[in-house]
């Protein structure tokens, strides 16, 4: 198995069609050997929570784990993590890069692991692919004072300097080893994270004048519950970009990152095609979570609406998934990890996972499912079923959107008496129960 994780990438991928300039051609190349999930979504719109969700297979209501300094192993120290039961499975298990989030790494899974940092004692250290070199003169953007990583611009490296081409070398180098036993290889991308930092070239193909900005209702927030404005509040962040006359720097520094991490993935991608395991490898590609670039005022993620939380989800099961499918039925990154349960035939399968196992859809994309998918945040909920989407606030505002009218959630249908009905049936699948948050820790070393 290769599983490929991403920072942050929203749907701004080709063949997700989320940006028209999006470059991503070893993305959409890998799109075409497999399965492209149209409607994936993150369970939880953040880094830690949402990676943990899937690595456990375990939702945020149920752990506890809701925020990036919620640890995880606190809460669940005897959770079989996916990495650990590939292990136990006697799959040589093998990662780099940002898998876990880093402050809080999972101890006994891996049998060998290099992280971008890696936490010794109580400390975080620089791992073995290096620091990100940064432009000199930072903040570029002029921002930079509501936070240093919120800036964007050229670097005038080589890529050999990447940590995120380092770890490409990492699995190119693995790739080309020979194994006793089937192996779970997981190589994990920093980019297109802020700050949005790559070499010069992948500037070149988006010209600032050329730059095509996202589509933005100015008083879209007239119509959301005082709570869901509360989340959108980094319209500061908004605000900012637009009195520094940085949005088409910002939506080109993200664009050129997401085109970066591309080319990497190509790089992955190349060498285990010329690898003797190119026709037995199970590929998983995932983001963790999606990215506003100004859409309901907002940047960055930690929202339920369609931008933080739609990502790329791709699978290549050799003889199962047919080339160049795609799947329209919404689906978690919980599923995965029963995914990968059935195509590898791990056992056992652990008590408590929150997500369904899409070999059915692997199998036929159009097959009927009627699941819904749950996303978390700070207590709030979000369900997606079918075309719809409803949010429900801890203090029980809501809003609904109908993504077959209105696919940019504009218009919130939630007072709408034509939806009331099915309304209701939404609202039955948001949890009555929420655990009580885990530990709040900086770190948590082995
Ligand atoms: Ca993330
Ligand atoms: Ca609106």
């Amino acid at each position: 198995v290769l599983f490929i994780s991403i920072d942050d990438l929203n749907d701004w991928v080709g063949v997700l069609g989320g940006h028209p300039q999006a470059k991503t051609p070893n993305i959409d190349r890998l799109a075409q050997k497999g399965l492209v999930f149209n409607q994936a979504y993150c369970a939880a719109p953040i880094c830690n929570a949402s990676r943990v969700a899937l690595l456990t297979g375990i939702p945020p209501h149920k752990s506890g784990v809701y925020q990036n300094k919620h640890s995880w192993r606190r809460v669940m120290p005897d959770v079989v993590t996916l990495p650990h039961l590939f292990k136990q499975n006697g799959y040589w298990v093998s990662g780099a890069g940002k898998i876990y989030h880093e402050s809080f790494p999972e101890c006994g899974g891996w049998d060998e692991y290099y992280g971008f940092n890696q936490v010794v004692g109580d400390k975080m250290q620089l791992g073995i692919f290096g620091r990100e070199p940064i432009p000199p003169n930072i903040p570029i953007n002029g921002i930079g004072a509501l936070e240093k990583a919120f800036d964007w611009g050229e670097l005038s490296v080589a890529d050999e300097q990447m940590p995120d081409r380092k770890l490409t070398d990492w699995v190119r180098e693995n790739l080309g080893k020979s194994y006793q036993q089937p192996f779970f290889f997981a190589c994990g991308f920093s980019h297109p994270h802020l700050p949005w930092y790559v070499p010069q070239k992948y500037f070149e193909p988006f010209p600032l004048d050329e730059i095509q900005l996202p589509i933005i209702k100015q008083d879209d927030l007239n119509d959301i519950p005082s709570l869901g404005i509360k989340l959108a509040a980094s319209e500061r962040d908004h605000a900012a970009v637009i009195e520094h006359n940085q949005y088409r720097q910002a939506v080109q520094g993200y664009l050129a990152s997401i085109y970066f991490v591309d080319t990497m993935i190509g790089r992955v991608l190349d060498a285990l095609d010329a690898s003797p395991y190119a026709d037995n490898t199970i590929i998983v590609l995932w983001s963790d979570n999606g990215w506003h670039l100004g859409e309901k005022l907002h940047w960055r993620k930690g929202t339920l609406w369609e931008e933080a939380t739609r990502i790329p989800l791709i699978f290549v099961v050799p003889k199962q998934t047919q080339a160049g499918s795609k799947c329209d039925r919404p689906v978690s990154l919980l599923d995965i990890y029963p995914t990968l349960i059935d195509l590898c035939g791990l056992s056992p399968t652990p008590p408590n996972l929150g997500g369904k196992s899409l070999l059915p859809l692997l199998e036929n994309p159009n097959v009927a499912w009627d699941n819904p998918v749950l996303m978390t945040w700070q207590g709030h909920h979000s369900i997606r079923w079918q075309q719809l989407r409803y949010i429900r606030y801890t203090d029980e505002t809501e809003e609904l959107y109908d993504h077959k009218i209105d696919p940019l959630e504009w218009n919130n249908l939630a007072a709408d008496s034509k939806y009331a009905q099915v309304k209701a049936q939404l609202a039955q699948w948001i949890p009555r129960e929420n655990a009580p948050p885990a530990p709040i820790m900086d770190l948590l070393g082995c």
